[in-house]
């Protein structure tokens, strides 16, 4: 057990131990904590200069790191706070109650919800404050799971009504329902956070955190003691994504960051750690990456019991038991206590001899006592230097009680019997009689009652309601047409990667006097590989003290400048972390009504892949901003090879509705791209966001061919007509991303060599295409008596002569999902299969993308409609030096 008090000392004395004990407390009241703390260091150090091996622990005793005698009063009407928790359990209780009579298996939870509603109830009555015209408000992420019992307060407060929560999980219903979860998308005007995705939350918040000093540090917003707290369960904490990022937490001396563990010691299948101690565990994982961590594990009734046990030895049986024995110990019979926790020490059994059964079944642990809840939270928003997080104790499922309290089968309670809704309804003092409380009735006391009076007045001092989302942020005018002019002109024949071309455009945004200073350029170690380094000297590296040492590249013109109001976020080498920045500042238009426009660039296959979860939640919040998928495509990246060529990203894309998805060829198809998403998101005020993927290819950027805007935002426009539009072989190739260039040059073999005339349209996004065309789909068949709507790929298309071939670096999925709004059969090159470690050249040779298979796929067409003789094709594939024996790259 990593508990100092629980090694038993070789041949050592009780009465010596006691000794010292004794001079202990006697230098604490005379002298205070510090200067005990200070003797026992000394202690520390004097040992192990002595030789004496002492083992490293980071842990504390199992017991409250505020000993009652610090406790602060509790400042608020402990007795109407209690009726008040006890109505809002009951009714969370009954949401999912009723949910379920009239929809078996609908779901819902009750237990996590019963196991935190004081620590919920102590934050709503004297901690979290609303975001209102003078204050920003502080920032709470709730626990999925206790989704219940946020509503059920919002219910009382008369936010919601009891319609919507007799709709909870049936969203469809008339009049509208409840979101199971935090949603922002379904919710827009209630919930600002999705943290049922468990460990997704713990690493937002950090960043979040993190963000908002971010913003004060650059002079965006006024420097405030806004918290940001987040609410996770003892077993979320096992996500890696959880603790991953805590040490950036303290390194960044978050102390507007407050954890809340609910520790009730399970998860959904049984005990977090049955035959350890979680709590124990997370407070050496936390001390250990320096936060300051609060205990919050024993309620008022041990303290007079922990003041008669002089000998610590109570706090020493404490730190004994695992967490499967303290499980069943707290939900058993004070009979049972008596002899399993206090029998195995007559001196023990002493400490409660006074007190009857009944009084030891009641002793409350500490996450169930508000005081205690209170003194933690106090203490936490005071703390200076570091986050904090508390490890509150608590029973899953608390007041349950035969129905599920303690119970490894707790989390999937969702319905009750009689006789436990009127035990449940008695224990809480709710007033319904027997027969009245089986219905399980939703219960507000009348708006003039003391409980809805001292509700709403705690509110109103605190500033307003929580959870609530409001988009407050002012729409900018967006008129960059000059700034994005010079990137729709061309290279004039330099060669250029399409992520070069966005890096100017960054540059030149990052000097424009309206968004300049919002935006907010993320990137997780890849600066370099980017050729972003000019940006570091001159938008500067966010440092929140600064920069301590002299750069040993300080003497170039490119140095690694950190600056406290420095712009970049560069987050090292961590896309979860840099994907919970850009969701801080995507959404920092609700969150602080600030504008910030984030441009995460990444390497593309180290994206969805890897962070998709967070992804979605973005999508979720409604977050703004640029994914740039860098060195995306599986072929335009050479050397590499398979864990990093990326032709998957754009087929991921697709199942996120609110996600515009782009694979620009040229540099002025990504600059029309970007300032119409600015406009779209920062003027418009659209909750979409966009993921464009960039390449290093390097090639001459040619000018815009006349005013194809709209269809590069919709999705295709013909970049390169045929020359010879008389021809008898005709053809329309569909190339995108730097396979454009690939059928550019198919276009030129087959005009020259087969006599084959072929137009080049550029798909700047399969997705688009793919939207639009269903959409067309649904709406002739809902509306089949008006004047049927063509898809925009057909419009372009119309009757386009001659056989139609697409070539990209993604999964061939893409361009044969939008084949059938296509006048013709289609032809579909792509990149399935396992990338490799090559040239472009041979990549593009064994993925069968480059322009000579883009040929040969062309002249098959033509074969198999007739229009060319077998010996041309079998000619054309030994003129163009294809390998029928090759391996097939789908599966190999
Ligand atoms: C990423 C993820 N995996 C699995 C789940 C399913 N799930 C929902 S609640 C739960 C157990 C939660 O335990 P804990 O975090 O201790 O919360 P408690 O309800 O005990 O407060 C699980 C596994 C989820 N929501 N998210
Ligand atoms: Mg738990």
């Amino acid at each position: 057990m990593d508990n100092e008090l629980s090694t038993q000392p070789h041949g050592m004395e009780d009465v010596e131990i006691q000794e010292w004990l004794e001079s202990l407390d006697s230098v604490l009241e005379s002298s205070g904590p510090e200067v005990a703390a200070e003797i026992l260091e000394r202690l520390r150090a004097h040992a192990a200069v002595s030789g004496i091996d002492l083992p490293f622990s980071a842990n504390t005793p199992y017991a409250n790191t505020i000993p009652a005698r610090l406790q602060p009063l509790f400042p608020g009407d402990q007795e109407l706070e209690r009726r008040i928790k006890s109505l809002i359990r009951w009714n969370a209780l009954a949401m999912v109650v009723r949910a379920n009579r009239v929809e078996h298996n609908i779901g819902g939870h009750i237990s996590t919800y019963a196991s935190a509603a004081t620590l919920y109830e102590v934050g709503f009555n004297h901690f979290f404050r609303a975001r209102t015209d003078e204050f920003e408000g502080d920032t709470v992420y709730f626990q999925g799971h206790a989704a219940p019992g946020i509503y059920a307060r919002a219910f009382l407060e008369g936010r919601l009504s009891a319609q919507q929560l007799e709709h909870f999980r049936r969203e469809l219903k008339p009049g509208g329902g409840l979101s199971s979860y935090p949603h922002p998308w379904l919710m827009p005007d209630f919930w600002e956070f999705p943290t049922v995705s468990m460990g997704l939350s713990p690493l937002m918040a950090i960043y979040q955190a993190r963000f908002n000093s971010y913003l004060e540090n650059r002079g965006m917003k006024p420097v405030t003691d806004a918290k940001v707290w987040a609410f996770i369960g003892d077993g979320e904490t096992d996500e890696p994504e959880s603790l991953g990022a805590i040490t950036l937490a303290s390194r960044e001396r978050l102390d507007n960051l407050i954890f809340v563990v609910n520790c009730n010691l399970q998860r959904l299948d049984g005990p977090v750690r049955g035959n350890g101690q979680i709590i124990q565990e997370l407070e050496s994982a936390f001390r250990g990456a320096g936060w300051n961590v609060i205990k919050v594990l024993w309620g008022s009734e041990w303290d007079p019991i922990l003041e008669r046990d002089t000998e610590g030895l109570l706090v020493k049986r404490m730190g004994e038991l695992v967490d499967g024995e303290y499980q069943r110990l707290v939900v058993s019979s004070g009979a049972y206590v008596r002899e399993h926790f206090f029998g195995t020490d007559p001196r023990l059994l002493q400490l409660v001899e006074p007190l009857p059964d009944e009084a030891l079944r009641r002793l409350r642990l500490g996450g169930h006592d508000p005081r205690k809840v209170y003194a933690a939270y106090k203490a936490a928003v005071e703390h200076k230097g570091s986050p904090t997080v508390i490890l509150a104790r608590t029973i899953k499922g608390y007041g349950l009680g035969e129905a599920g309290e303690g119970k490894n089968v707790t989390h999937q309670q969702k319905k009750l019997n009689e006789d436990e809704l009127r035990e449940f309804r008695s224990r809480f003092g709710i007033p319904l009689n027997d027969e009245d409380c089986i219905e399980v009735p939703f219960y507000r006391p009348p708006e003039d009652s003391v409980e809805i009076q001292y509700l709403r007045a705690r509110r109103e001092a605190l500033g307003g309601y929580v959870p609530r989302r409001r988009a407050r942020s002012k729409p900018i005018a967006a008129q960059h047409d000059d700034l994005f002019k010079e990137f729709l002109e061309g290279s004039e024949g330099r060669e250029v990667s399409t992520t070069m071309a966005f890096v100017g455009m960054l540059r030149k945004m990052l000097k424009d006097p309206e968004i300049g200073k919002l935006i907010v350029p993320i990137v997780p170690d890849e600066a370099r590989t980017f050729g972003m380094e000019s940006l570091f000297r001159t938008a500067g590296i966010y440092s929140s003290i600064g920069k301590k040492y002299e750069p040993v590249d300080v003497n170039t013109l490119l140095y690694y400048k950190e600056a406290k109001d420095g712009q970049i976020l560069e987050e090292g080498i961590t896309e979860a972390g840099s994907m919970a920045s850009f969701i801080a500042a995507g959404s920092a238009y609700a969150t602080h009504g600030i504008n910030t426009i984030p441009f995460f660039i990444y390497y593309s296959m180290f994206g969805f892949q890897r962070i998709g979860d967070f992804i979605w939640a973005a999508a979720d919040m409604r977050t703004r901003g640029f994914m740039l998928g860098g060195t995306a495509g599986r072929t335009t990246l050479s050397g590499e090879g398979l864990q990093h060529q990326d032709g998957n990203s754009h087929v991921l894309a697709l199942p996120v509705p609110n996600m515009k998805a782009y694979d620009p060829a040229f540099a002025y198809e990504i600059a029309v791209i970007v300032q119409d998403g600015i406009r779209r998101m920062y003027k418009d005020g659209e909750s979409v966001f966009y993921y464009i993927t960039v390449m290093n290819e390097p090639y001459a950027m040619p000018s815009m061919p006349g005013d194809v805007k709209d269809g590069i935002l919709r999705g295709m426009y013909r970049f390169r007509a045929a020359a010879n539009t008389k021809a008898k072989l005709r053809a329309q190739l569909f190339g995108s991303g730097a396979i454009l260039n690939e059928a550019l040059r198919a276009q030129e073999i087959l005009e020259t060599k087969y006599g084959v005339a072929a137009d080049v349209w550029s798909v700047t996004s399969y997705k688009e295409l793919y939207n639009d065309g269903n959409e067309a789909d649904r709406w002739n068949r809902l509306y089949s008596a008006e004047k049927p709507r063509m898809p925009y790929i057909a419009q372009c298309l119309g009757d386009a002569p001659g056989v139609l071939v697409a070539a990209c670096d993604y999964l061939k999925t893409l361009p044969n999902m939008v084949s059938k709004w296509m006048p013709r059969r289609l032809a579909s090159l792509g990149t399935d299969g396992f990338g490799r470690s090559e040239g472009r050249a041979a990549l593009r040779d064994f993925f069968e993308v480059d322009s000579r298979f883009i040929t040969l796929a062309t002249l098959h067409e033509l074969f198999v409609d007739g229009k060319i003789e077998r010996c041309v094709l079998d000619k054309a594939i030994k003129d163009l030096g294809i390998n029928t024996e090759k391996p097939n790259p789908v599966i190999s």
